[in-house]
């Protein structure tokens, strides 16, 4: 992609409405427009990041034996009063009459809506068990919407529900979830740590809160240190195997959030030196609930034996859109956003220095062709602005790798390789560069 004829409305001043970093960056490195309170277009840069979030979870459901589905965003009232939800929602919920007079609402889950669709075709234990998930938009009309995308009105969110014959089973489907989770926010660069929860309006008794830790966070958290060093990537997971070992590693240390925080037990079970306490952005959400959307909506199935029941349920949630700015919080610098490689917009920002010199500007097209001749994503500034509004522009919007191609260093037969992430760079020929990069 050409800078020159790229939509990336960057803005040199800092916005006074931000008031955390992330939301900052956003605006600044112009991924997003604040369309109205808690509401936000998607803008080119922005909108790659979400996609590239949006695929490692959809690749890590895929994985844990979910299916993908999509279900619509506006819903009947009815089978929100079915499950008793219509009137316990409160405010939160958008509702709409259409013209009609019908009583309509813009989702903000979809528990109901996906028991009906299995109660439609389900009937017996030998269709279970079942993971189905979806990747859509949500609304909250929240009291405070802000941090930018962080705690929006309308977001994206990765919402699965499993369906099983009995607890057990439910407990297999919740430890699938937990840790593909756990690799889920680790491919983004991300140490995202289980935290016993509140289950809130979703309801049940047993659930777990994702949080990445971060000073900004609006959950006050209390864990073990040992939850922040281990790492789920080294180990091979096979999700037909008995997970209950690696879940266990992970809930036997204590990990709460404040609201189901007790002082004395995290002072009996950690030592003083091993405690950490900290603020925290919760970016994932696992329920189980049970017969709590089955029983009042009749989802039932029957057993081996012939008996009919109701079917055992856990929803799993996680803020796909809210993950932009998390990744932000947790990877930014004074001079902008640090992407990890597998959420970067583009993996290399290639910089022509003087693009009225006819022998930069070749070697520049040169790199650019060579680059997406081998499937390197590459945003090339071939702007005819001044040196330092391209390095400030590309620092701001943190691409892994900056190739840096001027008149003087083609004389001497050398380009520049800058790694955002440190800062590091080299001066090398164009052909190792472009080795390096495409290698
Ligand atoms: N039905 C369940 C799980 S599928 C559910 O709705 N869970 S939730 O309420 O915890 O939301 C799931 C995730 O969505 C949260 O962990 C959070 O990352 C994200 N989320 C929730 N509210 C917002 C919001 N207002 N703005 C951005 N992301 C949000």
């Amino acid at each position: 992609m050409r800078l020159s004829a790229y939509f990336m409305p960057t803005l040199k001043e800092t916005p006074a409405e931000a008031q955390i970093v992330s939301h900052r960056l956003m605006l600044r490195a112009g991924m997003i427009r604040q369309a109205s309170a808690g509401i936000y277009s998607w803008l080119p840069l922005g909108f790659r990041v979400l996609k590239r979030i949006e695929q490692i979870v959809r690749e890590e459901q895929d994985r844990a034996g979910a299916q993908e589905l999509l279900m619509p965003t506006i819903q009947s009232a009815d089978l929100w009063r079915q499950s008793g939800r219509y009137d316990a929602y409160g405010p939160e919920m958008l509702r709409i009459t259409d013209r009609h007079e019908r009583e309509m609402l813009y989702g903000p889950t979809n528990e109901e809506l996906i028991t009906e669709i299995f109660k439609a075709s389900v009937k017996s234990y030998r269709d279970l068990p079942r993971m189905l998930y979806h990747i859509q938009w949500k609304f909250r009309d929240e009291v405070r919407p802000r941090f930018g995308v962080m705690r929006g009105r309308e977001f994206l969110m990765k919402d699965n529900y499993s369906f099983d014959l009995d607890y057990d089973g439910a407990k297999r489907a919740y430890n699938k979830m937990f840790v593909s989770y756990l690799r889920t926010f680790a491919r983004m660069g991300l140490k995202a740590i289980p935290m016993e929860a509140e289950t809130g309006p979703i309801g049940g008794n047993l659930s777990h809160e994702f949080i990445i830790l971060a000073d900004t966070g609006e959950s006050e958290v209390f864990c073990h240190r040992d939850l922040v060093e281990f790492d789920v990537l080294a180990t091979e997971i096979d999700y037909d195997a008995d997970l209950a070992p690696l879940v266990d590693r992970w809930t036997s240390l204590y990990a709460r959030t404040d609201d189901k925080h007790d002082k004395a037990a995290f002072e009996r079970e950690v030592p003083a030196d091993m405690r950490v306490h900290r603020r925290g952005i919760e970016v994932g959400h696992i329920f189980y609930f049970g017969t709590k959307y089955s029983d009042p909506l009749g989802a039932l199935v029957t057993t081996p034996n012939g008996d009919q029941v109701a079917v055992h349920m856990g929803s799993y949630g996680i803020g796909v859109s809210r993950l932009v700015g998390a990744v932000i919080e947790a990877s930014h610098d004074d001079n902008g956003i640090v992407w990890p490689e597998p959420v970067a917009p583009f993996e290399v920002g290639l910089i022509n220095l003087k693009t009225a010199d006819g022998a930069c500007s070749k070697a520049c097209e040169g790199a650019y062709g060579a680059l997406r001749e081998a499937g390197v994503e590459v945003l090339y500034d071939d702007r005819d602005v001044r040196a330092g509004e391209k390095f400030a522009d590309m620092d701001l919007i943190g691409l892994p790798w900056q190739l840096v191609i001027g008149p003087r260093g083609l004389d001497k037969g050398v380009v520049e390789l800058k790694r955002r992430r440190d800062g590091a760079r080299e001066e090398i020929s164009l052909e190792s560069a472009l080795a390096r990069l495409t290698g």
